[in-house]
């Protein structure tokens, strides 16, 4: 056999695994990442995005809260962050916090997605505080904060384990974790864009210790920068393990290198087409997770909404003061309307729903909302 017939042959039987809904192996996704064709992997992706989802293209209503950009660390891969003295370093006050709150509130916003630097100098007392300003202006919104690189900074500060920093936040009033942070779980990886920081059996713990308390989490994968293949399948089996373990993921975003301003800035962006390859690819290996999210943010609106026919079935949200992709040279908005997202998702052949942070149906009566439990789909 030729090896185009065995490259064909290879496919067929991972296309039958997919469509009798049998667990990929990673040589399957090493595979799929280094020889499928992006179309084929597009339409395997969509059978278990409908799968899951059916016609729903899920968004929502959120705003962004970076409270500093000071950072202890020096991932070069960062446009972000910034020294302690420098001209661009910023820490919000209280009052600034309450701001975008009341902000958010008036836009009907039902979650504030919470992140930032490692600032040199505030001690765990300040990050607990941010989360209790924003509870206590606004009791309704939900609080998705802090990544496990910061989670583990906190335990480092604090000296106590981590569920112990992650009662004191729930206390405050966290509602989930993001999933930043992540990156590629490789060492070899890790040393060359964010050395020192939280390592991947770190950032493993803490999401298991969050959902052993009860807490959902997110995961992501920064891709397109120096990782290869095997890395990301590395990346994917990992989470895909711990999902096993605990189900408490809720989606998975596969995030696109942007390379200006940073350390990394000799690296191409990557392309259209690799972007809709993770989106495809991590359908495919994340067998248990419900769903994929395609940042429009990062991925700009167009290639998002290509991505709801290869394998996502999430656009995030209006995503009002986005700064950490727009530092690295990102030329989408730093956020859409209710009414561009519904046309972007309509034109796109799905059906818009908005969701809060635990995926449950918004329903709305002019500024005031209510959820509904979750919606069965698949
Ligand atoms: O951890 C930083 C990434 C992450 C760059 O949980 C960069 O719903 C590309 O995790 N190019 C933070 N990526 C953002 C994040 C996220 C975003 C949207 C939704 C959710 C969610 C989480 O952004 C960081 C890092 O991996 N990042 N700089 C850059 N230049
Ligand atoms: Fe700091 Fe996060 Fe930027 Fe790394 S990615 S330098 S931890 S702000």
């Amino acid at each position: 056999m030729t090896t185009e017939q065995t490259h064909t042959q290879r496919l067929s039987e991972i296309a039958e695994k997919v469509e009798s809904g049998e667990r990929l192996s990673p040589d399957d996704g090493l595979f799929l990442d280094e020889h499928a064709d992006v179309l084929t992997l597009g339409r395997l992706a969509n059978v278990v995005r409908e799968r899951k989802n059916g016609n729903i293209a899920w968004y929502n209503t959120n705003v962004h809260l970076n409270p500093t950009n000071v950072c202890v660390y020096r991932c070069t891969f960062c446009a972000f962050r910034s020294d302690l003295k420098a001209e661009k370093s910023y820490v919000f006050t209280d009052e600034m916090i309450r701001e975008r709150v009341l902000e958010a509130k008036e836009n009907g916003a039902t979650e504030i997605h919470v992140v930032g630097g490692l600032h040199h100098l505030k001690k765990f007392d300040w990050y607990v505080n941010v989360v209790r300003v924003i509870h206590e202006t606004w009791p309704q919104i939900h609080i998705k904060a802090w990544t496990g690189v910061e989670i583990n900074w906190f335990s480092h500060i604090t000296k106590k384990p981590y569920d112990w920093v992650l009662r004191e936040l729930i206390d405050a009033g966290l509602g989930s974790l993001p999933g930043g942070g992540a990156e590629i779980f490789d060492e070899s990886v890790r040393s060359q864009i964010c050395e020192h920081k939280a390592d991947a059996g770190h950032w493993i713990d803490i999401h298991r210790t969050a959902h052993q308390l009860g807490l959902r989490s997110n995961a992501t994968m920064l891709y397109g920068h120096v990782e290869q293949a095997e890395h990301r399948i590395d990346h994917l089996c990992k989470l895909r393990e711990l999902q096993d373990e605990t189900g408490g993921f809720q989606t998975f975003i596969p995030l696109a290198f942007h390379p200006e301003n940073t350390g990394l800035s000799h690296l191409p962006k990557p392309s259209g087409q690799m972007d809709l390859r993770m989106i495809a690819l991590s359908r495919l290996m994340l067998d248990n997770f419900d769903h994929i999210k395609a940042y429009w943010i990062m991925l700009g609106e167009p290639t998002a909404q290509v991505a709801l026919s290869f394998g996502a079935d999430d656009l995030d949200g209006t995503v009002v003061h986005e700064l950490i992709y727009h530092d690295a040279g990102a030329k989408t908005p730093e956020g859409l309307t209710v009414e561009q997202l519904h046309r972007l998702i309509r034109e796109a052949g799905r059906d818009p729903v908005e969701r809060d942070t635990l995926y449950r149906r918004v329903m709305r009566d002019g500024k005031d909302w209510t959820v509904e439990d979750p919606v069965l789909v698949g």
